[in-house]
């Protein structure tokens, strides 16, 4: 088998960001507004009176201050909240070909190739912007690349399970470069009117290049020792929009068409699953937690992240070895691992071993470790 190299990342991040306060701020208008709307339904006890946010719940709950938006005007307008971005024609890339083209620019930089060596390229992410034609195949396009692509979605872990997807292709023979993109657009779907999950998410793009050993002659390469999936079916974090929902028009626009979760239990489920995942799979090769040199996690909530790696290593993690990304974006999605690899990988020296791991809807977890290659 050949050795797969993990060659190059790129991150695209939007220039807008909305701190907890100003989204707070724009959530309790929102309330207010609402409330002396109502306030005759609220007194007869016909309706329920809708309670404020509070950017401190939001920073102790989940470890979040701030994320970064494609668009801030329509979220923080109390009349609004949601992001307004316009449809564009099809002769125009995008969107989410935009955000992917700028990741996979910097990726194909720092693996030191051109765009058209590479043979696959990977859309992965937790919510495509239209049925078809493909994303990937767009940007398959705009890139130059000859070859095949293809879309998938397994939510939160969309990059861990296509990172295995493309060490499978190239360890079989069918690619031998292949370019993962992960761009998600989570304020999308994310309902801006639900106090429970408002300050959730943000967008971002990152990209990855997995390189053939013999091919690749990156100074910033990674070797992948192995990749783990694992599965678990689950209703605590759904969204049940889709192309069925035009075939029933009344609840066609209902809360479960956006984010919904049962946070709690997704942390206390979520947990002891993803540890369990990651200590079997350094077991399995081998691996001592303590020989670990970074756990690159999935970015949902600081408290889950320091349990999971407190319940691997047997000790607290200090911010070397977890390091956090969320402060500043939020939950990404799919990319939160690897904007922690690509912002915190630099440091490492060769032969040092890091494992990145996603986890989230379905449920779904994917652990990929790695060691510095040169
Ligand atoms: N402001 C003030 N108070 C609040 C707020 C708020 N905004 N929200 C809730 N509260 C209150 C509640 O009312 C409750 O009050 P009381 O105790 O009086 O009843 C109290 O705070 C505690 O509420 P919770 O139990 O809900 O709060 P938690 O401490 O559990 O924190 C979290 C909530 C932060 C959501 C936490 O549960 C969490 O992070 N859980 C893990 C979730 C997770 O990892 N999910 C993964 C989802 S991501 C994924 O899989 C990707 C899906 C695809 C992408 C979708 C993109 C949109």
């Amino acid at each position: 088998m050949p050795q797969v190299i993990l060659s190059g990342t790129g991150l695209f991040t939007p220039s807008e960001s909305v701190s907890n306060e100003e989204l707070v701020a724009s959530f309790n208008a929102y309330v207010d507004k609402f409330n002396a709307d109502n306030a005759a339904a609220i007194e007869a006890g016909e309706i329920e009176a809708l309670t404020q946010s509070s950017s401190a719940f939001i920073e102790k709950a989940s470890g979040i201050k701030s994320r970064f938006v494609m668009n801030k005007a329509g979220i923080v307008d109390p009349d609004i909240l949601c992001p307004q971005l316009p449809e564009r024609s099809n002769d125009e890339p995008s969107i989410l070909a935009e955000m992917s083209l700028h990741a996979a620019n910097e990726a194909i930089a720092q693996a030191g190739i051109k765009a058209n060596d590479i043979d696959a390229v990977i859309v992965a992410c937790s919510n495509l912007q239209r049925a078809y034609p493909a994303i990937s195949i767009e940007v398959q396009g705009l890139l130059g690349i000859d070859g095949f692509a293809f879309d998938m979605n397994v939510a939160c872990s969309s990059a861990t399970f296509a990172l295995q997807n493309g060490y499978d292709m190239i360890r079989s023979g069918s690619a031998q470069r292949v370019l993962i993109l992960n761009p998600e657009i989570c304020t999308g779907h994310l309902n801006f009117r639900d106090r429970d999950s408002h300050f959730i998410f943000g967008d971002v793009c990152t990209a990855i290049i997995l390189e053939n050993g013999e091919v690749a002659n990156s100074d910033h390469g990674f070797e992948i020792i192995d990749t783990r999936l694992i599965t678990q079916f689950s209703n605590n974090i759904r969204n049940n929009f889709g192309f069925l929902n035009r075939t029933n028009a009344e609840t066609r626009d209902a809360k479960d068409k956006l984010f919904v979760q049962e946070g709690r239990k997704v942390f206390r489920e979520v947990v002891p699953m993803v540890a369990e995942l990651i200590s079997a799979h350094l077991a399995d090769n081998n691996l001592q937690a303590g020989g670990l040199r970074r756990m690159w996690l999935h970015q949902a909530n600081r408290g889950m992240n320091d349990l999971i790696a407190k319940k691997v290593l047997g000790h607290d993690p200090n911010d070397d070895l977890q390091p956090t990304v969320l402060d500043e974006y939020a939950n990404t999605s799919s990319a939160g691992s690897i904007i922690a690899f690509h912002k915190h990988k630099q440091d490492f020296k060769a032969g040092e071993i890091g494992v990145i791991c996603s986890f989230g809807a379905g449920y779904s977890a994917g652990s990929v470790i790695v060691r510095r290659a040169s």
